[in-house]
């Protein structure tokens, strides 16, 4: 072997372009990172040509090993440099081909959302009573016997009070049936006067059907000062229905009995539809009625320790759900509540 040797760097330095040029070949071909595996197991695998020519280094004379170890190791340099450079060109290719966006395709439609009608009705009413100087207050859901009734007057054995009425939980509290326990809780926090909204859910073991909920919203008022008068409390509540049915929508009030004011009274509007005439809506009444409302009874502020004798308010309260009703002409309560896209999107 070695008196070839002279004759064999001349020929190595052949077979080395050899396996340049083809390892280029292969490698322009390799358009996946499993074809690239394929030319580095060819190019430097333990069968390649690469692996044959090292080899022979150990068995060459001193003379000819360096230059001939100089050229097969450059060999293999310059192939594992090929094979990572063309292996980080096919990383960014497959990235490139991840984000490559079509500009020939059908754009995506972003649907936006509605505000739902009832939040619609709550903050159109809110609003309102906030223009007039009302704070919002707010509550819990789960309330004791005593703010739901008792601080409102409501004696036991009254048949709100009964399951019937009312979702009692095991702890012995309850699912609020009202918002009135939000004022309870901010009078015993609170010195007069003040001026409040309370909205919320409430709920009621109703059966479901068109008109009824076991769950709804209310929004209440309550005005506590010295001297109010059942005037401001026609004052307030003609501002506000105006505000949300139109300046010619007429207000009657109907004498009725709660056990949380005194004298109360059922609140009606002319009918929106018919202006008054009689119609289906309003059942050839000429009325629709809205809201109840009435005198803060004495009882509910001796509960909360203000003096009956130097204050008074009025309070009232009404559903939303009935507001947004009559405002949109729903006919079905439960549509609020089934998040039905074809009946949200119309608001
Ligand atoms: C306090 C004192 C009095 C709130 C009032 C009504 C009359 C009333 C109903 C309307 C329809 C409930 O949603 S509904 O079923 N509400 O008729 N609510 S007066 O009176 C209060 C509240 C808090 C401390």
């Amino acid at each position: 072997m070695p008196a070839k040797l002279p004759q064999k760097i001349k020929s190595l330095r052949k077979k080395i372009e050899k396996i340049e040029k083809q390892a280029r070949v292969d490698l322009e071909q390799a358009q996946t990172q499993q074809e690239l595996e394929n030319v580095r197991i060819k190019c430097l695998g333990r069968n390649s040509e690469l692996a044959q020519l090292l080899k022979l280094i150990p068995e060459l004379s001193l003379k000819y090993k360096p230059e001939f170890g100089r050229l097969v190791n450059t060999l293999k340099r310059t192939l594992e440099e090929s094979l990572s450079g063309k292996n980080v060109l096919l990383r960014k290719l497959k990235q490139e081909q991840a984000l490559k966006i079509d500009i020939t395709m059908p754009g995506m439609i972003q649907e936006s959302g509605t505000i739902h009608p009832l939040s619609q009705t709550l903050q159109e009413i809110m609003q309102i009573f906030l223009n007039l100087g009302f704070s919002v207050a707010e509550g819990p859901e789960i309330e004791t016997d005593y703010y739901n009734f008792s601080a409102l007057n409501i004696p036991e054995g009254h048949p709100s009070r009964e399951t019937f009425h009312t979702f009692y939980i095991d702890t012995g509290d309850l699912l609020r049936s009202q918002t009135s326990p939000v004022q309870v809780r901010v009078m015993e926090k609170q010195k007069p006067p003040l001026r409040i909204i309370a909205p919320g859910r409430v709920y009621r073991p109703d059966a479901t059907d068109a008109s009824h909920s076991f769950m709804f919203h209310q929004i209440e008022g309550l005005a506590v000062d010295r001297n109010i008068s059942f005037a401001d409390l026609k004052g307030t509540l003609s501002v506000f229905i105006n505000a949300v049915f139109g300046s010619k929508t007429k207000m009657r009030f109907r004498p009725h009995f709660f056990p949380f004011t005194e004298p109360s009274a059922e609140v009606d509007i002319s009918c929106i539809i018919c202006g008054g005439k009689g119609c289906r809506v309003c059942s050839f009444k000429g009325w629709l009625e809205i809201l109840g409302a009435g005198m803060v009874d004495p009882n509910v502020f001796s509960a909360v320790k203000y003096d009956p004798q130097h204050w008074q308010g009025f309070a009232f309260g009404m559903g939303v759900e009935r507001i947004a009703m009559l405002k949109y002409g729903i006919t079905d309560i439960r549509l609020f509540f089934e998040n039905d896209v074809r009946f949200l999107r119309q608001f």
